[in-house]
């Protein structure tokens, strides 16, 4: 997937076309031209156009060709020279289509995208932000030798000697024959060689090495130390392919109810952000990442949760870089029983968390994975869900602690099940209560429901405002004043409560909602940022920056 630094030395791997042909397949009818990555909600005519469209390029390549797509919103099927090449669900992860032995010359790519709420789809639903449509991530074209690095995953280690790498690749193979070949993996300047390593015809191999890794110095927030690591794949002696990747050497552990990194006790001062700018939606530029990490540190923040699924990995790259810890969480928000129920639910929660972690797994920045948000933890069948759920997390990544934002509702059956519990409460914006009291309340639910012994985040908390209204006198509802009479009492109270490890303010900035919300969101916006849309400061910003940078 495109990154902010090379990925291949070897590997041919381009940016796809910039422009395509978009042509809806439902009312309005329409064809245009189109910039890739983007979303049609930014062409007037497709603000609020829920339904089909087919996206048309042409690509020059053959032999074996690998199409990655970063995301696309919400559901793909993927078509090269008008034969279906593979398909996808879910906006927020990554996937590729693999055309082999492919007549050199230009080919026609169509991908059809599809935004339609259906049975089928679980995990996009009417929501508190809005699934946008189209190709919203970017797009690569690869040519592949006949066996290419798939993946690559390097964990940090740390011994009472120093630093270690555990390096592991999978090689893949695209030939009908047998391969052998020479494999090279690297890591902060250390390398172990493995030869004559056997790939069955259309198979795969797995090789791992660990390595010794003297005078490296710690990722921290404060200095964010970044190291390469590669496998370099070579046959006969000549190259065949290579994968690069960054990663930082850092500690996280769960110690009782503190959650250490690298070995300090951790204070969580987040926010939770939505991957969305302005008219862009969900295919935020590169240049608002930037810019919001810069914004979120400069109020003080240490940390970001990726609410509510995995986001554009340049974002990661970006927080590896800048020193912004992650939560990084796969997608799933609110979604009661029946939903939960539906038979499409477990495979696409499961496909979307593997995807997450396999893809982003080497960001040093990721401290903890999320999933599940808000869903029915009160129900036997949900806290069977979210138990599978951290199964497959754990399986699939023991070096971090695992979570999920749960809502604030009595019956929570999960508080045990997780590495750090994690609440979500609106004390004095959906109910009245002092936040210290609702603390205390939830402290005691967690403690009888088995989780009293971890970490507790308030992974949300916040209040509305619409920007640019005042109401300096009565305080009402909306008005910037309100929000920071609120946002204070929330953020000195959870900062300062002994039990909790820090919180994640809900939330950065205003997002736009799904029309079925607008009843309880003006502007059919959630305006509990502290920046609207355009990253414009409410009077919130200034406090945060206070409170961040004094408590
Ligand atoms: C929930 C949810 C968020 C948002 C928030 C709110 O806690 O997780 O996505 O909807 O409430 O604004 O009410």
């Amino acid at each position: 997937m495109p990154r902010l630094f090379p990925t291949h030395h070897i590997r041919k791997s381009d940016p796809a076309p910039a422009l395509w042909t978009l042509t809806t397949l439902d009312a309005p009818a329409l064809t245009m031209k189109t910039l890739v990555p983007s979303v049609w909600e930014m062409i007037p005519a497709l603000h609020n156009y829920r339904g089909r469209a087919m996206y048309e390029t042409e690509i020059t390549c053959g032999g074996n060709v690998r199409i990655c797509f970063g995301g696309v919103s919400f559901r793909a099927r993927v078509l090269l020279d008008g034969a279906e090449l593979g398909s996808h669900y879910n906006a927020f992860t990554a996937f590729d289509a693999i055309a082999t032995g492919l007549a050199y010359g230009v080919h026609k790519l169509q991908v059809e995208v599809d935004t339609r709420y259906g049975e089928d789809s679980a995990l996009h639903i009417p929501n508190d932000y809005y699934n946008y449509g189209g190709i919203n991530r970017p797009v690569l074209v690869e040519q592949l030798s006949d066996a290419y690095v798939k993946q690559l995953h390097v964990t940090p280690i740390h011994t009472d000697d120093g630093w270690q790498a555990r390096v592991e690749a999978i090689l893949c193979s695209l030939s009908d024959h047998d391969l052998v070949c020479d494999v090279r993996l690297e890591a902060a300047g250390m390398m172990a060689c493995v030869k004559d390593v056997a790939i069955a015809p259309r198979g795969e191999t797995v090789v791992t090495r660990l390595l010794d890794c003297p005078d490296v110095q710690p990722w921290e927030v404060e200095a964010p130390v970044l190291y390469d690591v590669a496998a370099v794949m070579e046959a006969a002696g000549e190259p065949v392919d290579d994968l690069l990747d960054r990663f930082g050497f850092r500690t996280v552990e769960v110690k009782g109810k503190d959650i250490l990194f690298n070995r300090k006790k951790l204070v969580i001062k987040g926010f939770n952000r939505h991957e969305e700018y302005g008219p862009f939606g969900c295919a935020a530029p590169v240049e608002s990442m930037v810019h919001d990490i810069l914004l979120m540190k400069d109020m003080g923040a240490n940390a970001v949760r990726t609410c509510h699924y995995p986001n554009d990995p340049r974002f990661l790259d970006l927080c590896d870089a800048m020193g912004l810890l992650v939560w990084e969480e796969s997608h799933a928000r609110g979604l009661e029983l029946p939903v939960m129920q539906r038979e499409a639910f477990m495979p696409q929660n499961l496909a979307c968390t593997r995807e997450m972690v396999q893809q982003h797994y080497n960001h040093p920045a990721i401290f903890i994975w999320g999933c599940l948000n808000e869903c029915a933890d009160d129900t036997d069948y949900g806290a069977d869900c979210y138990r599978q759920t951290y199964r497959l997390l754990d399986a699939l990544d023991a070096s971090r602690p695992m979570t999920a934002a749960l809502l604030d509702r009595p019956g929570g059956k999960v508080f045990g099940d997780s590495d750090v519990v994690s609440i979500n409460i609106y004390p004095r914006w959906y109910f009245e209560s002092s936040v210290t009291d609702c603390i205390d309340k939830k402290r005691r639910e967690i403690i009888a429901g088995g989780g009293g012994d971890k970490p507790l985040i308030i992974s949300e908390i916040g209040a509305g405002a619409v920007y640019g209204y005042h109401d300096p006198i009565g305080e009402g509802k909306w008005s910037e004043e309100r929000q920071c009479t609120i946002l204070r009492e929330q953020i000195t109270a959870v900062l300062s409560h002994p039990d909790c490890s820090g919180i994640f303010i809900w939330q950065f900035a205003d997002v736009r909602v799904d029309e079925e919300w607008a009843m309880k969101r003006p502007r059919t916006f959630n305006n509990k940022g502290v920046v609207n849309e355009y990253r414009q400061p409410k009077m919130a910003y200034a406090l945060v920056k206070e409170l961040f940078r004094s408590l």
